[in-house]
């Protein structure tokens, strides 16, 4: 009996770690320790019948058997449950679905900017940025707004200590001892640098931020962009200006619109004009965007004032010129029917996801 025990141990053995499924593992189970028809309860009644000697060491081999079978049967479970983890990490499942990677997306303002860079560089202007810190005398005087010039107040800004700006040697050797630098309130600045340092003709649009001392509404922030357009040749005519506006309108929004033009007073044009765009939001009934008016106010212009090209050293009267500034902002919000303006700077995901 004890041989038949040990050749059946040998083979139960084998079986059991040639076993490549748990599944497999309690067909073995199944097969040896049920209780009523396994082998091994057909052994035990077998052992039953041996004589009174035999019976208590051939009932110990059983026992270690059971035990060993049992043993056997929870290591090689281990085994297998050890080897699938391995093998599903490196496993790739083609089936599951592909991670979503999020798309960045443009900011509004920035689409804006390409796309008027684009039209104004198809027309042959070039295309400048400028410097976001001036001087005073970039920002008034030199455009005909002399210190105590009632102008000023409609430009109000931040004003910078000499000291915080080590990084623009330039401009500190640019001031004279008292004057003051500040945030540009506008664009026009640029129109003295670009006048000072080339001869016309001139074709040149200027885009970038200004900064200003407001009381901030649906249309207005306290930071915001403009596009400055400066032409500067002989001949140049008003109807030039109103034309090129028409052009780049068109362009912009891809359809006629409807605007209007009435006179206004810059210091550095004349005559200045200042153009209105239909309000998109109420259609010219008047709301909170377009301040009751039906009309929202989209840029200055208007012919070189003499005194301009005086201080930039152009010989009298032998240039005309147009300028315009046009808040990049009014036209974002025009272009994608946005009704206040302080969306753009609120970095609400929402809102940029639009776009
Ligand atoms: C100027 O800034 C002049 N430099 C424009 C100019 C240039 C006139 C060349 C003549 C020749 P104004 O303050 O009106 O003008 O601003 C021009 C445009 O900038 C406005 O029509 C408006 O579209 C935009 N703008 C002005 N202030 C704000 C503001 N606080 N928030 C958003 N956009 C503004």
């Amino acid at each position: 009996m004890l041989d038949k025990i040990k050749q059946l141990e040998k083979k139960i053995k084998e079986e059991i770690f040639s076993v490549q499924q748990s599944i497999d593992l309690l067909a073995i189970e199944k097969k040896y320790l049920a209780r009523q028809k396994g082998e091994l309860a057909q052994l035990i009644k077998r052992i039953g019948k041996l004589s009174n000697e035999e019976k208590p060491i051939a009932g110990q081999a059983f026992n270690q058997l059971k035990q060993k079978i049992n043993q056997w049967l929870k290591q090689r479970q281990q085994e297998l449950e050890c080897q699938s983890t391995k093998d599903n990490s490196t496993a790739i499942d083609i089936t599951l679905p592909g991670k979503k990677y999020l798309l960045g997306y443009l900011h509004p303002l920035t689409r804006v900017r390409q796309q008027v860079s684009d039209i104004f560089t198809s027309m042959g202007w070039q295309v400048l940025e400028g410097k976001e810190v001036e001087t005073d005398y970039y920002n008034f005087t030199a455009l005909n707004i002399p210190f105590d010039h009632p102008a000023r107040d409609m430009w109000d800004t931040f004003y910078l200590k000499k000291d915080n700006l080590q990084f623009d040697p330039q401009l500190i050797k640019e001031t004279t001892k008292n004057e003051k630098l500040l945030l540009r309130t506008h664009t026009s600045p640029m129109q003295i640098r670009v006048m000072k340092s080339q001869t016309p003709p001139l074709k040149t649009v200027v885009i970038g931020k200004c900064f200003r001392h407001e009381a901030t509404d649906a249309g207005h922030e306290h930071t915001f962009y403009q596009i400055e357009g400066l032409v500067v040749d002989q001949q140049i005519s008003l109807s030039n200006l109103i034309h090129t506006l028409q052009d780049f309108l068109k362009d912009f929004f891809q359809q006629e619109i409807k605007f209007r033009l009435r006179p206004e007073y810059f210091p550095f044009v004349e005559p200045g004009l200042e153009m209105d765009i239909s309000c998109f939001n109420c259609h010219g009934k008047g709301c909170s965007v377009c301040e009751q008016t039906g009309w929202i106010e989209a840029l200055g212009c208007g012919m070189i004032h003499p005194r301009v090209f005086q201080e930039v050293g152009y010989p009298a009267n032998k240039y005309t010129g147009f300028a315009f500034g046009i808040g990049l902002d009014r036209l974002a919000m025009i272009k994608y029917k946005i009704n206040d303006i302080r969306w753009f700077h609120r970095g609400d995901l929402r809102f940029n996801q639009q776009f």
